[in-house]
């Protein structure tokens, strides 16, 4: 067959187009490249940070798209959740909405630290998902339990996550997922945008203000006020993003200076010199008491609503 003068370059074009498609999907990054990944239908909001890292919203991804690519990888996601004193009752809920809405179809490994094993609900899991305890110390103060985590959760990379997993979510216990939690929140270190703090501008965030913390942020600095109710990432971004944030926090201690947010404070310290890859919008994490907003389409997770003087160990 000859093809008329006027096709032959057509028809190169598709043969060389087919070929960076192919190389394209092969060695894309989509890791880093988020924005040139997803196709967003949002005008109402921003969906992309100035360095180019995706805002996760509805309507900036294609859900059946993004299974497709990640679910035949084999991932395994691990979750750490912390359930220490009276948080312990938080629990069941957490897992039971967690295996309806997180990362359904993947191997989740959740991770649940807490000082009363005993507690811990038998709860239904899907296949490839499970659950391993690990028992910490209690606290009489409940801004011990919340800072430690960092060590905790280190150390546990350490002994146990890095050979067990390819990323990791840390998430508060006190709170229950709503609606789909997908692969389209996976990237090399994520942070979620603080529901409280969305819509406010840099001066109302609550960063540590004090020069003479190493959470310290400068009035002039800071991108976004992240919710310290969730870290993820890639196993090994996460071990170093809680290694500095640990080691910061205790020579703070050693000056006798606890930051504002503990270390809420420290992560968003972290990620303002290490940006984050993937930055999740609120919809990632929600709060009970608010009244949701026009651009928040869905609540994926939630933190609900509690009793502060009848869970914490101290007010
Ligand atoms: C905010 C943050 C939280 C943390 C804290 C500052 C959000 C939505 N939440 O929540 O992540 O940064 O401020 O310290 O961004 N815990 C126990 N037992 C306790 C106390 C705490 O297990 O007695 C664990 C538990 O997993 C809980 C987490 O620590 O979900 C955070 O504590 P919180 O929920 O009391 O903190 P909160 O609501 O002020």
């Amino acid at each position: 067959m000859r093809f008329s003068t006027n096709f032959k370059p057509y028809v190169l074009l598709l043969v060389v187009g087919i070929f960076l498609l192919l190389g394209y999907v092969s060695h894309f990054d989509f890791y880093q490249a988020g924005p040139l990944f997803c196709f967003s239908r949002r005008t109402d909001v921003v969906t992309v940070t100035p360095w180019l890292a995706s805002i996760i919203w509805e309507g900036t991804f294609d859900p059946v798209l993004v299974d497709n690519i990640y679910k035949p990888m084999n991932l395994t996601i691990a979750t750490t959740v912390f359930a220490v004193g009276k948080y312990v009752s938080f629990l069941r809920d957490f897992l039971e909405t967690a295996e309806m809405h997180f990362m359904v179809g993947f191997n989740v490994r959740y991770y649940v630290f807490t000082d009363r094993p005993q507690d811990v609900p038998s709860v239904n899991l899907t296949q490839g998902r499970h659950l391993s305890v690990i028992q910490v110390p209690g606290s009489n103060r409940w801004q011990e339990i919340s800072a430690r985590r960092m060590e905790i959760i280190q150390t546990t990379i350490e002994s146990q996550i890095r050979r067990e997993a390819d990323y990791i979510f840390c998430l508060d216990v006190d709170s229950k997922f709503h609606a789909r939690w997908g692969a389209e929140s996976l990237g090399r270190l994520v942070a979620v945008i603080h529901p409280g703090y969305y819509d406010q501008t840099r001066a109302n965030f609550p960063y540590e203000r004090r020069p003479a913390s190493m959470a310290y942020i400068p009035m002039d600095e800071g991108d976004y006020y992240y919710g310290g109710a969730m870290i993820g990432g890639f196993v090994e971004d996460v071990y170093t993003l809680t290694t500095v944030c640990r080691n910061r926090f205790a020579v703070d201690a050693g000056n006798s200076i606890e930051a504002a947010w503990q270390e809420e404070s420290h992560l968003n310290r972290y990620l303002l010199y290490n940006k984050p890859s993937k930055v999740l919008s609120p919809e990632y994490l929600w709060q009970d008491f608010k009244a949701k907003t026009k651009e928040v389409k869905v609540i994926r997770f939630s933190g609900v609503i509690k009793n502060y003087a009848e869970v914490r160990p101290n007010v």
